[in-house]
């Protein structure tokens, strides 16, 4: 069984990643569910929505300058790195869920942000959308125009950016392996990626520790962390 699937990862030439915070686990920033989660220590409904937002700007605002801090600290761990070097042999697409950039640092060129990214700020009325360059002396943070500026993230109840959400369709739709890598899948719709891939009959391989609710249709579900697996799986590859 793990031969074939080595056999065929060799003969793909397009790999999808779909990826969520268990990728980053291993970079030392919390998953959200789980038993270290993020949403086992906070309530996800006050800080992760507009309404949430709009009700106590400062307490999002500080919640996601910590959260800030932690990723810019933080490194690409082995996991990063081996989808990163893969490009050099494959066409690798990788259709994130996190918010944290590592796998833009480790070197991956073809990356989709599903739901935003923590480095980049935006008006919440006018069209203002740019990087941040350092902190904010006061929060929340105001834009020119005069009304409050917010994290480009995507929280509940937001659709995510069409043209990257399209992008992430079409990649999914169109890859010969999906690996679905460190995600609870417990998010709509970036959880609908790897049924698209599935029917386009795509490889699916899963590495998570845990099960998932589409372990079962997955070629190969490998039990173990990502920066464990990925490195190891990969390097059986005759690129
Ligand atoms: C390891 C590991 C290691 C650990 N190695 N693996 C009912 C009410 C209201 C809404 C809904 C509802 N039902 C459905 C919805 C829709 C909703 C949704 O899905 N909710 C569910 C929770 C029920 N979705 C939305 O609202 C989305 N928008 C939408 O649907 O819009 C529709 C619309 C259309 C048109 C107009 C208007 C609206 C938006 C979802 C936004 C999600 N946002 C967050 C936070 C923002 C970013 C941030 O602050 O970081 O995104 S929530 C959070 O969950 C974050 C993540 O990206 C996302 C997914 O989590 P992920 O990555 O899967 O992490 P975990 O923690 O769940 O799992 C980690 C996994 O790693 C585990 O399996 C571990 O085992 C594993 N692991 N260590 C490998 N070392
Ligand atoms: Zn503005």
């Amino acid at each position: 069984m793990f031969e074939s699937i080595a056999d065929k990862l060799s003969q793909a030439e397009k790999i999808v990643f779909v990826t969520g915070a268990g990728i980053s686990q291993e970079s030392g920033i919390p998953t959200f569910r789980g038993k270290d989660g993020l949403w086992r220590k906070y309530d996800a409904m006050q800080l992760a929505t507009i309404d949430a937002f709009y009700e106590n700007p400062k307490l999002v605002w500080e919640w996601y300058e910590e959260r800030r801090k932690t990723i810019l600290a933080a490194k690409p761990n082995a996991g990063h790195i081996t989808i990163a070097d893969l490009e050099k042999f494959k066409r690798v697409h990788v259709l994130t869920q996190n918010i944290d950039g590592l796998h833009q640092r480790a070197g991956s060129s073809q990356v989709y942000e599903l739901h935003g990214s923590i480095v980049t700020i935006k008006c919440t009325v006018c069209d203002f959308k740019e990087k941040m360059a350092n902190s904010f002396s006061e929060l929340p943070p105001i834009c020119k125009c005069g009304n409050i500026l917010r994290p480009d993230v995507v929280w509940f109840g937001e659709p995510l950016p069409q043209d990257i959400w399209g992008q992430a369709m079409e990649e999914a739709s169109s890859c010969d392996v999906m690996f679905v890598v460190g995600t609870s899948l417990a998010v709509s719709p970036a959880n609908m990626l790897p049924l698209y891939a599935k029917q386009n009959g795509a490889i699916m391989i899963e590495v998570n520790p845990e099960e998932t609710s589409m372990s079962n249709t997955m070629d190969l579900s490998i039990r173990s962390t990502s920066a464990k697996a990925l490195p190891e799986l990969l390097s059986l590859v005759d690129k």
